[in-house]
């Protein structure tokens, strides 16, 4: 185990089964709001923008959820459903600390854990440092420990693998625990509506319903050279989710792959001037972002999106290392040239590095690439 195997069809999983369990805090930063502020507790909590502006919601608490508020939703729209709510900045400062005392609490059980962001990780408990046979008995002795030490809910996942783990943490939310062993994976997967899938998002959940494919049972009918002219390198992926393969390791250092940084616009802008202006001020800042991490990568990426919210990215990829600010203004002006920025307006511009030329590992960090003006 630890290698991931060249192709994800080789049952490892069959061979030497693993024990995966995936954490994830309940609405997190909306709770740590709640448990800080007990007056906002049993009230619809909104943490983000503030509705006034352009500002989304990074999340809300389940009281504010039944009014159909949810993540990266405009602010001012979660207002409109629920004008009751309390809305709050987020205090990063704050969800940083629980984020480092869950990983404390992980790290007693196993050197393996993964964290995919503040609130929520991987572990790999096959080998564990209590000699714990049961991953499941892990998995709600965490839960509990993490109520004690934070004062805070989580849900969890158990399974055999990282693609099964994760999807069963959300399925019992808040303060769940759902086990997917290998004979119930079968039937699990074959009724996840595809969207439930990690990986699939918006744009592959409408090529595969474009298909006719809604469900797991679905998808796994179809051939892998199907998924592969459909996705690319990813179709090997999805192949073996539908079959409960995922050969993935809980990798404890997990690299960087690519940085970058985008910008909202105050206002929609259809100038062509001005929107490359903006550019040149995010080549700044992803140059010196490169330069501070000592590396360079051989893609550039622009990413564009109109005011009707539709997105697109175009790209280029060269033998020499991107790492000047000049060099990638000139790229991002090429490449802006591809899209319809200019004659139609746009909210949003963004610019990344990727095809890094050395690995750089990832710091856990808030998600602060959404706007929370
Ligand atoms: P999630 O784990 O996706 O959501 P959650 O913990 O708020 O709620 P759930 O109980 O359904 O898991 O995200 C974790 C935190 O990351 C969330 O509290 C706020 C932040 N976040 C954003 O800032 N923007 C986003 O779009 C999302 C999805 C999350």
């Amino acid at each position: 185990m630890g290698e991931t195997p060249e192709s994800p069809l080789t049952a490892i999983d069959m061979i030497e089964q693993r024990k995966i369990i995936h954490i994830d805090m309940d609405a997190f930063y909306a709770a740590v709001e709640q448990r800080d502020h007990p007056e906002l507790s049993g009230r619809p909590v909104i943490v983000g923008g503030d509705p006034s502006s352009r500002g989304v919601v990074a999340t809300c608490s389940y009281e504010a959820r039944r009014f159909g508020v949810h993540s990266a939703m405009p602010s001012a729209r979660a207002y409109r459903l629920c004008p009751q709510a309390v809305f709050v900045r987020p205090r990063f400062e704050a969800y940083r600390a629980v984020s480092a005392q869950i990983r404390t609490l992980f790290l007693e059980y196993t050197d393996l854990v993964e964290p995919l962001s503040l609130d929520e990780a991987f572990l790999d408990v096959t080998n564990n440092k209590k000699q714990m046979q049961f991953a499941t008995r892990i998995a709600r002795e965490i839960l509990q420990e993490i109520q004690k030490r934070t004062r805070l809910t989580a849900s969890a996942g158990v399974s055999y693998n990282k693609f099964l783990a994760k999807i069963a943490s959300d399925v019992h939310k808040p303060a769940g625990l759902t086990v997917v062993t290998p004979d119930q994976a079968e039937t699990f997967i074959a009724e996840l509506p595809v969207r439930r899938f990690h990986g699939v998002g918006r744009v592959t959940e409408q090529r595969l319903l474009a298909r006719g494919i809604e469900t797991g049972a679905e998808l796994r009918c179809c051939s892998l050279e199907e998924l592969e002219r459909l996705f690319g390198k990813s179709g090997k992926y999805f192949y073996g989710i539908a079959r409960g393969i995922d050969n993935r390791p809980v990798t404890p250092n997990r690299v960087r792959k690519s940085i970058g940084k985008e910008d909202t616009l105050a206002e929609d802008c259809a100038d062509k001037g001005q929107i490359m202006t903006i550019f040149g001020s995010l080549a700044e800042r992803v140059s010196a972002l490169v330069k501070a991490r000592q590396t360079s990568g051989l893609t550039l990426t622009l990413k564009v999106k109109y005011s009707d919210f539709q997105t697109v990215t175009r790209s280029h990829t060269q033998v020499e290392q991107i790492e000047d600010a000049d060099i990638m203004l000139a790229l991002a002006e090429q490449l802006l040239n591809k899209t319809e920025a200019g004659g139609r307006p746009v909210r949003l511009l963004g610019l990344t590095v990727s095809n890094l030329t050395t690995d750089i590992p990832v710091e856990i960090s808030p998600q602060l690439e959404l706007p929370f003006r």
